[in-house]
């Protein structure tokens, strides 16, 4: 890891810090190479991890810095290794929570938008300004953004750069919660934690399964369904995780 992150760990929780405080965790190579060595290969019992930005803010998005010197095909190779981070982000099978505050800008909602719990407190500003950039959206905004408020609302927020704050974010689907400034990181402890103590093969699947059945017919994500049902029951979590109900105790899963 390089100097633009900083990892903890709490048992099964690691903790991924973004410390570009002084650029407003802006994504330069250091931090976009981090995120990329992170998920490539999460430390050996890892079970859940919490992104979160020091200084107040997220992420200010893409480092125009670094951006500025992009030819075009370097771009198109600049932006695929963003849409291979987040996709492994989302698909990779480890549970992301997001604590999001302050800018949560350009990229820095792309990257918040391929985790799966989304914590956002009071002063966390949603925008996507890449068109006083002159620029577009390149690190997937237009496939998970785009799925969670509509094409129609995100090229309204994109052509008049419309700012939404954590109390629309939270109606519009962009983050889960809205907290209290300062209450981010111990909401997100106490979800990483009941999310850690999941049966692990459930969380495989909830994460695999469920966008991916959204994007099907409907006959061929039920029967999809039915196989990942079908897979779970022939887990050990499905053995301890039903006989721990049936003996009135808390499970206890490994793996
Ligand atoms: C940066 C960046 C950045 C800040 N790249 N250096 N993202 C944007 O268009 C957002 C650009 N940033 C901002 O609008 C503002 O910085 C903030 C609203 C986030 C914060 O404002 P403020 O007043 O607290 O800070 P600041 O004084 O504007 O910035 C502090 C420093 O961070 C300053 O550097 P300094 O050397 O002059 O101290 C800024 O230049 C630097 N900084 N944001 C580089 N983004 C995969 S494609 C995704 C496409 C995009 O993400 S486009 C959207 C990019």
């Amino acid at each position: 890891m390089t100097d633009a992150t900083r990892l903890e760990r709490h048992g099964p929780i690691a903790v991924l810090h973004f410390t570009r405080a002084d650029k407003r965790n802006a994504v330069n190579e250091a931090l976009l190479s981090d995120l990329e060595r992170f998920f490539a290969a999460p430390p050996e019992g890892v079970a859940a991890v919490i992104l979160t930005g020091e200084g107040g803010h997220f992420s200010a998005g893409l480092d125009l810095a670094e951006h500025k010197e992009r030819s075009a095909e370097e771009t198109v190779f600049h932006s695929q290794r963003w849409h291979r981070l987040t996709e492994q982000m989302e698909f990779g099978g480890l549970p992301v929570i997001g604590v999001l505050t302050g800018a949560v800008i350009g990229g820095g909602l792309e990257i918040a938008t391929a985790c799966h719990v989304r914590i956002a407190e009071t002063g966390a500003r949603f925008e996507l300004p890449e068109g006083r950039r002159g620029i577009f959206v390149g690190g997937g905004a237009t496939v998970r953004v785009g799925r969670l408020i509509g094409p129609d609302r995100m090229r309204e927020m994109m052509l008049t750069g419309r700012r939404y704050d954590a109390q629309e974010a939270l109606s519009l689907g962009l983050c889960h919660y809205a907290v209290e400034s300062g209450e981010g990181m111990r909401l997100a402890m106490e979800l990483a934690a009941k999310v850690a103590s999941n049966a692990p093969f459930s969380n495989y699947l909830m994460i695999q399964a469920l966008a991916r059945i959204h994007d099907m017919s409907r006959a061929d994500g039920l029967f999809t369904e039915s196989l990942a049902a079908a897979m779970s029951q022939a887990t050990a979590g499905a053995a301890e995780g039903l006989r721990a109900f049936l003996e009135k105790r808390p499970p206890k899963f490994r793996g």
